[in-house]
């Protein structure tokens, strides 16, 4: 606690005075108005900084120190971070990064073509449509009656142009605005949203999907994603540890140990996103720590979740961390039709969630038949609505026991 209150006091607020586009995985791309959190200034022109949970290098010059006066006092104290959650939904990075992803897309596209029967002279919301992908497959590939594509982030102005470049104009209507706020005309028969987060709920995106589905989903609708789950396994991560840990040890024929306190607090505080998993990493059998039923879940649940796991050891390793990745399930129209199932995991098709690594203080030796158990609970930011904290609980044989809470973000 302590330690995440420091933390928080040495980062500044920078406002982007323009748009950047990094040129390599070290660089962060932002546009014009984004507030960046500046962790170190590690040179005059380059500076360590956050957008969005994901830290790189920034150009100084690109900054201006803000987030103090009137109207960025408002963004700063905003617990849903609209401003700058839909500013970075209004460019195009997110949105190619999300349909470059084929795994998650084609599954959509799966999803809409093997219901196509059935949705016909459907109604359906696409919540938080993006670039209006869904609906445009649903246009294309089914024939519902009418397709609401809700979109807060101005991306809207540009999906309606798609919309009608692509001849969709008759069936899909884009409403920009949040999914809160905006009022349709009738209620519809199926709720599609592409919700999920790093670990599933981080952006808490699922509250606009959970809020329209009480107040717009017809009795007996249908959810898509109608359910939903957080996987976890105990992993080695060799390469990862080595480069931010073991390299102390003797960089350069020197001892740089005493660094190592620092660099766990700087490198293993927070869940690394965007970690890859390789299947032979898992040092068990993944194991599904939370089930989320997407009709029955209610927003006061997001609050705290938590989950248990028994995990037995298949082969000897070290045991450095925990991996988390999601799968949801879309039921089908047809009774006794086969659900589409979206799995992010390592034995998966890799989508751009990839997997998240929690990293344990210090790496625990395992041997085959050794039983690894514990709890999981993700605590929602009381303050900070589309954070959260997640902790671990664990015994390696009933024994070795270990404890860790890892905000996300804040
Ligand atoms: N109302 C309308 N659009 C929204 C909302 C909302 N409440 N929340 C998010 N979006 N899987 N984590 C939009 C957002 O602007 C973006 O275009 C898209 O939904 C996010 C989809 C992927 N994010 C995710």
């Amino acid at each position: 606690m302590q330690a995440e209150e420091e933390d928080e006091v040495s980062v500044e607020e920078y406002v982007a005075r323009s748009s950047f586009t990094g040129n390599d995985n070290d660089q962060l791309s932002f546009s014009s108005g984004d507030v960046l959190l500046v962790h170190a200034k590690t040179s005059s022109e380059w500076w360590w900084a956050e957008l969005r949970g994901v830290k790189g290098y920034v150009p100084a010059s690109y900054l201006l120190q803000g987030a103090q006066e009137g109207e960025e006092e408002e963004e700063e104290e905003d617990p849903w971070q609209h401003k700058e959650y839909f500013g970075s939904y209004g460019t195009l990075r997110l949105h190619l990064e999300m349909l470059s992803d084929k795994s998650r897309t084609e599954t959509y596209r799966q999803v809409i073509l093997s219901n196509s029967a059935s949705l016909r002279n459907k109604v359906v919301m696409d919540l938080g449509c993006g670039t209006g992908i869904i609906s445009l497959f649903c246009a294309q590939l089914a024939e519902p009656s009418e397709v609401y594509a809700v979109e807060a982030s101005s991306m809207a102005e540009y999906t309606r142009q798609l919309v009608k470049q692509n001849g969709c104009e008759e069936l899909v209507t884009v409403l920009q605005g949040r999914a809160e706020e905006i009022e349709l005309p009738e209620r519809v028969d199926v709720l599609v949203s592409e919700w999920m987060g790093n670990c599933l709920l981080f952006e808490f995106m699922v509250e606009s999907v959970l809020r329209a589905r009480d107040r717009w989903l017809k009795e007996g609708g249908v959810m898509w994603p109608s359910s939903a789950a957080l996987s976890l396994v105990p992993c080695q991560a060799d390469s990862y540890y080595a480069e931010t840990m073991a390299f102390w040890e003797q960089p350069y024929g020197l001892d740089f140990t005493p660094l190592q306190p620092l660099a766990q607090q700087e490198f293993f505080t927070k869940p690394k996103f965007s970690h890859v998993i390789e299947p032979e990493d898992c040092l068990t059998a993944p194991c599904d720590v939370l089930q989320l039923d997407m009709y029955t879940l209610q927003v006061k649940d997001l609050e705290e979740i938590k989950g248990h796991f028994h995990f037995c050891v298949e082969k000897s390793g070290v045991f450095h961390g925990f991996s988390a990745w999601f799968k949801v399930q879309f039921e089908s129209l047809q009774r006794g039709g086969a659900p589409v199932e979206l799995n992010t995991g390592p034995n998966s098709e890799p989508t751009h969630w990839k997997q998240t690594l929690f990293m344990l203080d210090r790496p625990v030796s395992v041997h085959a038949e050794d039983a690894i158990s514990g709890s999981i609970s993700l605590r929602r930011n009381p303050v900070w609505r589309r954070h959260m904290t997640v902790t671990l609980h664990w015994s390696v044989n009933c024994s070795q026991v270990g404890t860790k809470s890892f905000p996300m973000w804040r």
